[in-house]
């Protein structure tokens, strides 16, 4: 723990500038043996220009920041060196800091300082790598939720209702007598039953956190011919797809990246679907319907200037219905929209765009369902909070009947404290060496 690390904390590649980061106990006097000036003498956060030496060989002109402990990211002493930003150069620096004594730091290491300096808690250091890698507005939104430490808020309020009750469990084990003195047996389930709700309801927000953090699969499907290609165009503001009046012109899956409502979406444009002998556009139409299956999210296009066709009708009845939305496209030309009443459905035109925002609204109340995360609401994205809470609440619910039934309270002890383990797993409390490796091993080297 008492190492100083190093290592370069701008992203690879050629940039204006990079940042070397050396954070421990010795990284004041590492960086005094590289830099020109004095830096023993420097007042904490304050900013100096000088020279990066390699002996008397001058390798780069920098600034250089100080940071004393406690008042750094990591809670030890840190020196930040921004050099020029090429990548040999960058290197060059990083090389002549670790030659002078500093460890090569490994990912996330950083911020394991930073959580075993108690700077921040496991859920929060766990945030600032969604934070970094977060890849839309409303992910952004739920990592910095976490990271300014609200989700551990949430944890320790129910750990310390759990606490409560825990002390009145163990004088039921101490005391049998005195003990329910304390408080009645309906008491304490109601309470429990309480708190479990709370906990169940946290754990609840982890459905629509996964759809922030990961994003959502869009399949677009439907017959020959009736825009699919034309729509994923439009949707991405650039020709993407091949675009032609012969129908087949798609053959394969091809998939894009879009940002929509606010969320990461990985859009499929499909093969249109109908019955061939040809065997190209087979194998095409069996990816389609792979893809549909796959996707959280389906639009299913329907050509309204022409008559529906028996196709048409087969992919209106066969698509799961809780995730399709029915697009009657080509509304720019005479048209008439079907009287379908069972799927939700929007008129529009990939040609000219009409229609477009009417659709972003629709895939918003169909991916929320009137339930959009507000700024202030907690969502859990972490799969491993959404374990330990998920393990917490068997517990709980193990004790709530336990104590329904007048089991011996040395097992509901036994369930309170595992429950409380399983909480305290989130913010990083008992937690193993091997847990909290594989945790910051996910991390970017640098942070
Ligand atoms: N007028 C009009 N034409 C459209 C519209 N959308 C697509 N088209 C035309 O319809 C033809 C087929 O469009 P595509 O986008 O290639 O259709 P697709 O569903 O991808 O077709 P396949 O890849 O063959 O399955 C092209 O000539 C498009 O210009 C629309 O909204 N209005
Ligand atoms: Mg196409």
């Amino acid at each position: 723990m008492n190492e100083t690390i190093a290592a370069i904390a701008t992203p690879p590649g050629e940039g204006g500038i990079a940042v070397i980061r050396i954070s421990g106990p010795g990284a004041i006097t590492i960086a005094d043996r590289v830099f020109s000036g004095s830096i023993a003498e420097y007042k904490s956060h304050t900013v100096h220009f000088g020279k990066i030496l390699d002996g008397n060989e001058v390798i780069d002109e920098v600034l250089l920041i100080v940071m004393q402990k406690p008042r750094s990211f990591t809670g030890e002493n840190t020196v930040e060196i921004q050099c020029h930003g090429g990548s040999l150069i960058t290197r060059r620096v990083l090389d002549v800091v670790l030659k002078a004594g500093a460890k090569a730091a490994g990912p996330g290491e950083f911020t394991r300082q930073a959580f075993c300096n108690g700077k921040l808690d496991l859920a929060q250091a766990e945030a600032v790598q969604s934070f970094i890698g977060a890849k839309n507005e409303l992910s952004l939104q739920a990592a910095s939720q976490q990271l300014s430490g609200n989700l551990s808020t949430h944890i320790r309020s129910f750990q310390q209702e759990l606490i409560d009750i825990a002390a009145i469990l163990e004088a039921w084990v101490d005391f049998p007598e005195e003990g329910l003195e304390f408080a009645s047996k309906e008491e304490v389930i109601a309470s429990l039953e309480k708190t479990c709700q709370k906990i169940e309801s946290l754990e609840g927000t982890f459905h629509e956190g996964k759809k922030i953090h990961e994003g959502l699969k869009l399949c677009l499907i439907g017959c020959p011919n009736v825009g699919k290609s034309s729509l994923m165009n439009a949707l991405l503001g650039h020709d993407r797809a091949i675009v032609t009046p012969i129908p087949g012109t798609t053959r394969d899956a091809l998939e894009a990246e879009i940002r929509l409502c606010g969320l990461h979406f990985q859009i499929t444009d499909t093969a249109g679907i109908r019955s061939t002998e040809e065997l190209i556009e087979k194998e095409g139409i069996r990816r389609s319907k792979r893809a549909m299956q796959e996707a959280d999210l389906i639009f299913l296009l329907i050509d309204v200037s022409r008559p529906l066709t028996e196709e048409d009708e087969a992919l209106l009845t066969s698509t799961p219905k809780e995730k399709t939305l029915v697009i009657w496209n080509k509304i720019d030309l005479p048209h008439t929209i079907p009287l379908i009443e069972s799927l939700p459905h929007v008129p529009l035109s990939a040609k000219t765009g009409v229609g477009l925002p009417a659709l972003k609204k629709k895939i918003e109340e169909m991916i929320w369902k009137d339930n959009t995360p507000s700024k202030d609401e907690i969502v859990l994205t972490n799969i491993r909070h959404k374990e330990a809470l998920s393990h917490a609440i068997q517990d709980l619910q193990t004790l709530i009947n336990g104590l329904k039934t007048d089991i011996s309270p040395e097992f509901l002890s036994a369930d309170m404290r595992s429950c409380l383990g399983y909480l305290g797993q989130i913010i990083g409390l008992d937690i193993s060496e091997d847990i909290l490796s594989a945790i910051f091993a996910k991390f970017c080297v640098g942070k």
